[in-house]
């Protein structure tokens, strides 16, 4: 698990306009972010529209992902699903498919019993020969401090990916569970504070297309430039804070086609950009990042 760090793209994932799975698109965006120097990757999570697709159409992103990445940087997959048995499923073929490390959100829809939470990750867990990186998200319901410690007891546990605004825990966990235990930081709007709070790295949508300006964020908070770094956070900001007015995936797949690696659109019901006004308005909030 300690290969994973550094500004990690949870990896958008391609369809057509009619909303078909695009593997061309999918080669050709990871291609271009491994041409940008990203760390990792991380597949089929929330960026990555996992729960938009079936579990085949996510077993072949990611094995299309890793034929492509080739070993290069090391690959985590998102294999989170409602119960135990699809998650396993999903976790035995990244396994087989090649990928470094595993990771779920908790089984989400009906409120299952910290017990059921508990014996979900343990299960997935056990399946695999893979580290596991626990997922904290608000959309997939509470997962609180005591369920925390819990689940890092588990073998094979091997980190959290923490992508709720509460960044006081990152700290607990951290002086709680040691530095062998991974915390990746996943609100791209607050990279800063995710690293000042001592994360290990950063996992999240906006590394499709600013990857440069994070790396430079995370080697100015290591080497102690915090106005450099809050400079930079303030830029990022910019851009995230347009696109989450809007439809975030899909100005992220919009951005990175004007980048030279066309991502395709979003699954429905979530919008894509099609009129050119919509277009327009947010190259100009690109735009303004730049100067
Ligand atoms: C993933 O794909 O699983 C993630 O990385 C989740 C992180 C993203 N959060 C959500 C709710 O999708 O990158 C963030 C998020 O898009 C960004 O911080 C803007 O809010």
């Amino acid at each position: 698990i300690a290969d994973f760090k550094g500004v990690i793209p949870a990896l958008v994932t391609p369809f057509t306009l009619e909303g078909a799975l695009d593997l061309t698109r999918a080669r050709a965006i990871t291609r271009h972010l491994l041409g940008q120097g990203v760390d990792c990757f991380y597949l089929t999570g929330s960026t990555g529209e996992g729960f938009m697709m079936s579990p085949d159409e996510r077993k072949q992103m990611v094995e299309t992902v890793l034929d492509e990445v080739a070993g290069s940087v090391p690959v985590m997959v998102h294999v989170g699903a409602i119960s135990t048995y699809q998650t396993v499923d999903l976790a035995t073929h990244a396994e087989g498919a090649g990928a470094d490390a595993i990771s779920s959100v908790p089984p989400i829809y009906w409120p299952f019993t910290p017990e059921q939470i508990l014996s979900y990750y343990t299960d997935v867990t056990r399946s695999t020969a893979l580290p596991m990186v626990v997922y904290k998200i608000p959309l997939a319901g509470a997962l609180g401090f005591d369920l925390i410690e819990r689940l890092a007891g588990i073998e094979g546990v091997s980190g959290i990916k923490y992508t709720a605004p509460t960044h006081f825990e990152i700290m607990q966990i951290r002086q709680q569970f040691g530095t062998g235990f991974r915390i990746f930081s996943g609100a791209d709007e607050m990279a800063l504070s995710g690293l000042a709070f001592g994360a290990d790295g950063l996992i999240g949508s906006f590394y499709n297309i600013v990857p440069g300006l994070y790396a430079e964020l995370v080697a100015a908070m290591a080497e102690g430039r915090l106005e450099e770094a809050q400079a930079l956070q303030a830029k990022a900001n910019k851009i995230i804070f347009f696109t989450l007015r809007q439809y975030p995936m899909a100005a992220v797949k919009r951005i990175m086609g004007w980048q030279g690696a066309d991502a395709g659109y979003c699954r429905a019901p979530f919008e894509n950009y099609e009129t050119p006004e919509q277009e327009a308005a947010l190259k100009d909030a690109f735009r303004a990042l730049r100067d």
